[in-house]
């Protein structure tokens, strides 16, 4: 018998609840499997109704649905003669399970429900589903009259079981499953499974992707055996993005990759492998045979079917490849991209506006929509006639052929800088030019008569007329008129993207894009309800450090001679009146903290969970070089008073692009109380103690 084996796996852009949808991609890529050769196919976890639908997982009709799909999936001729591997949550002695349901020519092999659930940071399966706890136990699975009536089977197995087929054997991973510290995979190998399939939800973290691709790696370097990863990709509807990286490995090396970003639905990965190389690379590992002849062996499904290809057949077998990693800010500029993609067509808008103000934030998102028009065209030019229609429902033409970027940034982009008395000619012409480079249409206006307007009626009800801090007034009067100029262009902004396609006999409205970054937000350093309030925001998890460096991307690999510019302007809010036409007011300034100290304050506070007297103890020998520990207990208590006056700003955060790990994203992410006693005296009093016996220590 033949030894080499075809196996698919593949990347979805599934989208919760959209059954119809989830299941015309399923098929795609079954049928693409089939057409190159592939005897079984692996697809995302939880593909059949999408991963994100949360607490929809409660309702029995997504049960329900996703029975029906499965349904189809069995009747239909195209799964004929290949096992799929298709995820749905089904339940079991009312206990909902999140699992793989894997089928054969329109017999149920096998259901196998999760075990590790993943319930960490953005994850919370444990509030939907329950782990399987009976390891190496089976039980039986009374199925649902309409699947009964396809398979002519009343129960299945269903639990922790491995698949044995004529040639070799299989066995489903879960996802979290891979990252916990004794993971299925182990025992598996040693009980002689010879492929580990694994379906995965996992989203994009910035500089996340190697430390996935290194486990799945190791997953087969110590024991052997292939390695097949399927993950579900783009926006699902939240903040989330996943993103891809289906991949193939055998024996600790990786055979087949697949794309992190792009905007294929569907995306299939066959590689032909040798299982003959599997044997051979256990044959000689003596504590692995050791290990292996006292496991617990796992109850096994037989499978009248081989996976290999018939013997007169002569297939070269795959070779090992290296995995091509993007840096940081080529991630920034696709993963953004196609996360915004994924919103506008799917929400069904003409395009996006932009308050671009010609700092680095909006200017880096403004980039991060050139590089969806760059990706767009570039899918157009790659034959992806599903790109290409959306584009043409986006721009309203059936007829439209997205070809250049430029062009096709200015049927859907429109940026707009809203000037008032107090901004300076630089940032005007900076974002006018960036606007000129990318194509987008650009709108220059002059607020000053609205912010007079709303000024007005204080003074009239009152009799007072506030004034900013450089012309005598308090810091409350100064405040409270930059708040106003910050609000109006929210206002603005709305009434922009709603009617200027109208203005210009366009049918259609805009989404608005937000573009406060992570670190602003941690330390509240915006107006609540100003242009950072805005529909989506594709920068919100990103930090002031990561979007210096994309613009400086941009600048060298789009050729956007503006952002030279940008990139060297200080950053500021320009709410402020100007001194002899210059900049008086910078952020970080403003703030009382740089960038940098922000991003450390960050990590600190949630990835290490720091409390402040833990984050002055961490940072005096951090920063023992440069602060003396007076100079870091005031820098801490100052970010955790500015960190809880401000909380409140995060329960309205627009919806962000999730990218980073500190990210205080209120809404899903970093649950925390908004209303604090901002005094925190007792943990200050520690850290007073603390640094008091330091100084002590150093006398
Ligand atoms: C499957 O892969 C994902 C990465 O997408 C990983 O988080 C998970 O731990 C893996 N699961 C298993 C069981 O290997
Ligand atoms: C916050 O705590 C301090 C110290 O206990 C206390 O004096 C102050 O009244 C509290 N603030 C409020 C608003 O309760
Ligand atoms: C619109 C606005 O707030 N303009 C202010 C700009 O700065 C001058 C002082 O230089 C103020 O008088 C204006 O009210």
């Amino acid at each position: 018998m033949s030894r080499v084996v075809a196996v698919a796996t593949c990347a979805l852009n599934q989208w919760a609840l959209d059954f119809e949808g989830n299941l015309e991609r399923i098929f795609k890529s079954i049928d693409i499997a089939k057409s190159k050769g592939a005897r079984y196919r692996l697809g995302p976890e939880l593909e059949i109704c999408g991963y994100g639908c949360s607490d929809h997982y409660y309702e029995s009709d997504t049960l329900l649905h996703s029975f029906q799909v499965l349904e189809k999936l069995l009747q239909s001729p195209a799964t004929q003669d290949i096992i799929c591997d298709v995820g749905m949550p089904v339940l079991h002695r009312n206990v909902r399970y999140n699992c793989r349901v894997i089928f054969l020519n329109k017999k149920i092999l096998l259901i196998r429900p999760k075990i590790s659930l993943a319930n960490a940071g953005n994850y919370r399966e444990l509030r939907w589903f329950t782990p399987w706890s009976k390891a190496r136990h089976v039980e039986e699975y009374f199925l649902p009259r309409i699947i009964q009536e396809v398979t002519g089977q009343e129960t299945v197995p269903f639990g922790d079981a491995v698949l044995a087929t004529k040639d070799t054997c299989l066995g489903a991973e879960i996802c979290e499953e891979l990252w916990a510290p004794n993971s299925p995979h182990i025992e598996m190998g040693l009980d002689g499974v010879e492929i580990f399939t694994n379906s995965s939800g996992s989203h994009h973290v910035l500089r996340k992707a190697h430390a996935r691709v290194d486990l799945v790696n190791s997953a087969t370097a110590k024991n052997g055996g292939i390695y097949i990863l399927a993950n579900q990709k783009g926006c699902d509807g939240d903040r989330l993005y996943y993103d891809g990286c289906a991949m193939i490995s055998m024996n600790g090396e990786t055979i087949a990759q697949g794309s992190q970003f792009s905007l294929d639905d569907v995306e299939v990965l066959v590689a032909t492998l040798d299982l003959e190389d599997v044997r051979s690379y256990r044959a000689e590992i003596s504590s692995r045979n050791l290990a292996a002849s006292k496991v617990s062996p796992y109850p096994r499904v037989k499978v009248d079917f081989a996976l290999s290809c018939p013997d007169d057949v002569a297939v070269p077998t795959c070779m090992p490849i290296q995995w091509r990693h993007h840096s940081p800010e080529e991630e920034i500029s696709l993963g953004p991209a196609c996360w915004l993609w994924d919103y506008l067509r799917r929400s069904k808008q003409a395009g996006f506006l932009l308050p671009l103000s010609g700092g680095i934030d909006s200017s880096a998102t403004a980039c991060i929509v050139y590089s969806m028009c760059h990706q767009v065209c570039l899918a157009v030019k790659n034959g992806n006639a599903d790109v290409l229609a959306d584009a043409r429902m986006i721009v309203n033409d059936e007829t439209y052929i997205p070809k250049d970027p430029r062009e096709f940034c200015k049927r859907i982009f429109t940026t707009c800088y809203m000037a008032s008395e107090n901004s300076s000619q630089d940032t005007c012409n900076r974002a006018k030019l960036l606007a000129e480079q990318i194509g987008s249409y650009h709108i220059n206006l002059n607020m000053d008569a609205a912010v007079k307007a709303v000024v007005g009626i204080f003074s009239v009800v009152t009799g007072r007329t506030p004034q900013f801090s450089v012309c005598g007034g308090s810091s409350r009067e100064s405040l409270a008129l930059q708040n106003v100029q910050a609000r109006i262009r929210m206002v603005l902004a709305y009434l922009f993207a709603q009617l200027t396609l109208w203005a210009r006999g366009m049918p259609g409205g805009l989404l608005v894009l937000g573009s406060a970054n992570v670190d602003e937000s941690l330390r509240g350093y915006m107006t609540k309800y100003d242009c950072s309030s805005a529909d989506i925001n594709p920068i919100g998890g990103m930090s002031k450090t990561d979007l210096k460096n994309f613009i400086q991307y941009c600048l060298e690999n789009f050729q956007l001679t503006a952002l030279r510019s940008i990139m060297s302007a200080p950053p500021t809010a320009e709410l402020e009146p100007l001194v002899d036409g210059q900049v008086a007011q910078t952020d970080e300034a403003d703030m009382g903290m740089t960038y940098a100290e922000l991003s450390i304050y960050g990590k600190l506070r949630k990835i290490a969970k720091a409390g402040p007297y833990s984050m002055f103890c961490k940072l005096i020998n951090m920063w023992k070089e440069i602060c003396t520990p007076r100079e870091v207990a005031s820098k801490v208590k100052h970010f955790f008073r500015m960190y809880s006056v401000n909380r409140h700003k995060m329960t309205t955060l627009t919806p962000s692009y999730h990218a980073e790990n500190y990210s205080p994203d209120d809404n899903r992410f970093d649950l925390r109380p908004f209303l604090y006693n901002t005094s925190w005296s007792w943990q200050f009093r520690c850290i007073d103690k603390q640094f008091r016996t330091c100084l002590k220590g150093s006398a």
